[in-house]
């Protein structure tokens, strides 16, 4: 059980794979930006990155030479734990997302289910979630569970009966709220999803996806979680104005926090919380 005075630790997520660089040139989509950007955020009060990699034309891509070239200029530039999306975009082939290991991450994103993504499909078919846990346990990568539906919070409690406990022995959750098709950013559905966590859980955040962002962060505050913000999740800081950069979205959940005596945590307060000490 989180305390109300417990560290916070508050994961940034830069670019996604959803957003066109020319529709929002802020957003980080080459090495030289996101080392700027972990840095900022870093300094701002984030300590984890959740990473989607872009290519020489800013489109997405899991090119595991990219991949590699990205996290070495986050380790370079920042202390961040680095977790690489294995999601990608609605369009990766899930090979390729499960090469995504090879690019050696401290962590990584792990859906536990399909869900509708707007007009599209996010597909995590049963058999890929289970191949790409064990892969982590082999790889001693950690998962962050992403759960975008309440269905998911029992696939969850399913993976871990058949499989165990992940590599570093924590389970962290992400709550993704507020995708059109996956549950609702709300405090009703957050504390639906919370009340039924696998016990081993050991410490989980929330997002909330676009208008869902504001309610989603006092939610979780509310309720002793940690928070995911980013230009991935919302590129608005209120009606009609525009996020200018990820550390202002940081410096916004900091200061939330702060209101709750939530103080953000350190990278290294982070890697003990995941488990990426040992
Ligand atoms: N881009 C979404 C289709 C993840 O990073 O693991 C999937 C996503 C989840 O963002
Ligand atoms: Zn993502």
């Amino acid at each position: 059980m989180t305390l109300m005075t417990d560290p916070l630790l508050i994961t940034v997520a830069p670019t996604g794979a959803e957003t066109a660089k020319q529709d929002c040139p802020q957003l980080p989509t080459t090495p030289e930006e996101l080392a700027k950007t972990a840095q900022d955020c870093e300094r701002a009060g984030a300590s984890m990155i959740h990473i989607h990699v872009r290519d020489h034309d800013h489109q997405p891509t899991l090119d595991v030479v990219l991949l590699k070239e990205w996290v070495a200029a986050v380790r370079e530039s920042s202390d961040l734990v680095v977790q690489l999306s294995t999601g990608g975009s609605v369009h990766d082939p899930l090979e390729q997302r499960l090469q995504v290991l090879d690019a050696e991450p401290d962590a990584c994103s792990l859906t536990m289910g399909t869900t509708n993504f707007g007009d599209d499909v996010f597909s995590n078919p049963w058999p890929f979630v289970c191949e790409l846990y064990q892969l982590s346990q082999e790889r001693g990568v950690v998962p962050e569970f992403e759960l975008f539906d309440l269905g998911q919070v029992h696939a969850m409690r399913r993976l871990l009966d058949r499989y165990g406990l992940p590599a570093g022995g924590k389970v962290h959750v992400d709550l993704v709220m507020g995708v059109p098709g996956g549950m609702n950013g709300t405090t009703d559905a957050l504390v639906a999803a919370v009340r039924d966590l696998p016990v081993e859980t050991t410490s989980w955040s929330a997002t909330g996806i676009g208008r869902s962002t504001l309610s989603v962060i006092l939610a979780s505050l509310s309720k002793g979680g940690h928070l995911r913000v980013g230009m991935e999740d919302v590129l608005t800081l209120s009606r009609g104005v525009p996020v200018e950069s990820n550390a202002q979205l940081v410096e916004r959940a900091v200061a939330i926090g702060a209101l709750a005596q939530r103080h953000p945590m350190k990278p290294a307060e982070a890697r003990t919380l995941l488990g990426l000490t040992g």
